[in-house]
């Protein structure tokens, strides 16, 4: 199968060199390193290293991955990656098995199952994924622990999913997508450590934490009113316990929505004094 490896790059001149050496060229036929509008030299390094450069100047996560999946039309399988060097290059065959095998359209490398180098994700954002996960087992039946960094899918129902998420509720709407679709979703464990080289510039920062926290439940709510009508009034609007169901659904969301975005602000702000004053 013709796999194409998609990493997302900004800024991530000094650790995406490695990133791209690391990855199993026998099972990766392409790697495309899609530069996000980078102001320092990630585009030279990823060529240096072997991989194809695609440029994406409209900034966010969700539109590098899409130009990346739009430079490889002939890909069967997609694996996406971080170019920060956080996930292991090298353990990509665990993740493409289950889709070479037959057994999966979508694979979630979870960083909780698979064991995290300390610190390597701050508490509250390893707080926010598992609640973002939650939901969605709750709301659409994927039992997954993680929104995952690391992961691979067949390229032909990606494609059809028709995605649209910009920033990062991108992870977010393809596992529910996917889930709502039908596609068969497997998780297994990926390793995590702290990012090579760089700058933080989501989970370490309190600005990037907020932002990306709200752009997580602004995507799951988005993604689950219109869903949850269709699915419980399929003759209109008015259906009398179905309509019950909807606005004890969205209650619940709400509630985990402001619950979420409360305690994330809370240990942003928490973390943001410790490391001012213990310098850590
Ligand atoms: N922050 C950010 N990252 C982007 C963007 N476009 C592509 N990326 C890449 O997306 C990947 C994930 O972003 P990271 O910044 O590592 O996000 P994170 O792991 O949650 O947080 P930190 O590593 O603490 O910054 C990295 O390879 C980034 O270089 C963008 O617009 N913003
Ligand atoms: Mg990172």
């Amino acid at each position: 199968m013709q796999v194409v490896a998609v990493i997302p790059a900004l800024d991530e001149e000094g650790a995406i060199g490695a990133v791209v050496r690391a990855l199993p060229r026998d099972l990766v036929r392409r790697v495309v390193v899609v530069d996000n509008g980078s102001r320092d030299r990630t585009a030279a390094s990823a060529r240096a290293a072997g991989a194809e450069v695609v440029s994406e100047p409209r900034r966010g996560y969700g539109f590098a991955c899409m130009a990346g999946v739009a430079a490889a039309p002939e890909a069967e399988v997609f694996l996406f990656l971080d170019g920060d060097g956080s996930d292991f290059p090298e353990d990509a065959g665990g993740l493409l098995e289950p889709i070479l095998a037959g057994r999966a359209d979508l694979v979630l490398g979870s960083r909780e199952r698979g064991g995290m180098v300390e610190g390597a994700l701050p508490l509250q954002a390893r707080l926010g994924n598992r609640l973002a996960a939650w939901l969605i087992g709750v709301l659409d039946g994927a039992r997954i622990s993680d929104l995952a960094p690391f992961k691979a899918v067949r390229a032909e129902p990606l494609r059809a999913l028709g995605l649209r998420e910009c920033t990062y509720g991108w992870t977010i709407e393809l596992i529910v997508r996917a889930a709502q679709a039908g596609l068969a979703l497997e998780e297994i464990p990926a390793r995590y450590r702290q990012r090579l080289a760089g700058e933080s510039k989501v989970s370490g920062t309190l600005s990037g934490t907020i932002r990306a926290s709200a752009r997580i439940l602004v995507t799951l709510a988005r993604l689950h009113w219109p869903y949850r009508l269709r699915q419980h009034t399929p003759a209109g609007r008015g259906a009398g316990g179905s309509s019950t169901a909807i606005r004890g659904t969205r209650r619940q969301l709400l509630a985990s929505a402001g619950m979420a975005l409360a305690a994330g602000a809370a240990l942003s702000w928490w973390h943001g004094r410790r490391r001012r004053t213990t310098g850590a």
